[in-house]
């Protein structure tokens, strides 16, 4: 049950992440992946850009030293479900490939500096990285837990936390790219 949505929102996952749309992974998709996450920071904020790409950048070097089984150095689906649960979740991977992420995404939002997501700054996540807006308000109610109208810091790390390591279908992290019972 926990691997069945675990598994379905690693299959969302790759999906996004297969840029180049061949059901592959390749060094230029997360590539391509990291240049979409740092379109996001202002002009001037290459701390924030910068920092998203290296985060790709060490993701690409996880999937390639733990999860390219057959040797091609390309991630296949079932390359990909496997790392992701073995090695990319791991503790001691999680935080420089995944939360980096989010850190920096969440600063790069936040374009109004108060530390905080409103509704408009989050929408602007889901126009740059290409997930469909439909279900933005839905979410965005979702994952702002304590229900004051804004994302905090903490809100958005637990969301992400959960999306990639809870196999509970109702979490409302999974809702961070879109209901996950919805095919894509
Ligand atoms: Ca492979
Ligand atoms: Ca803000
Ligand atoms: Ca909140």
């Amino acid at each position: 049950m926990s691997n069945a949505v675990k598994s379905q929102k690693f299959n969302m996952l790759f999906d996004w992440f297969d840029q180049g749309n061949d059901g592959l992974l390749t060094h230029d998709d997360l590539r391509a992946m990291g240049d979409l996450f740092a379109a996001l920071a202002a002009k001037d904020d290459h701390a924030n850009a910068t920092a998203m790409r290296d985060a790709f950048e060490k993701w690409w070097q996880l999937l390639l030293a733990h999860g390219d089984a057959d040797g091609d150095g390309r991630i296949s689906r079932d390359e990909f479900l496997t790392v992701m649960e073995a090695n990319v979740t791991a503790p001691e991977h999680f935080e420089e490939a995944v939360l980096a992420i989010a850190d920096a995404l969440m600063r790069a939002l936040d374009t109004n500096g108060d530390g905080v997501l409103s509704h408009d700054e989050y929408v602007r996540m889901y126009d740059a990285l290409g997930v469909p807006p439909k279900h933005s308000r839905e979410a965005f109610t979702r994952l702002d837990r304590d229900g004051n109208g804004s994302i905090s810091h903490e809100e958005f790390r637990q969301a992400i936390t959960e999306f990639y390591l809870s196999g509970d279908m109702d979490a409302p992290g999974n809702w961070l790219i879109g209901p996950i019972h919805e095919p894509v």
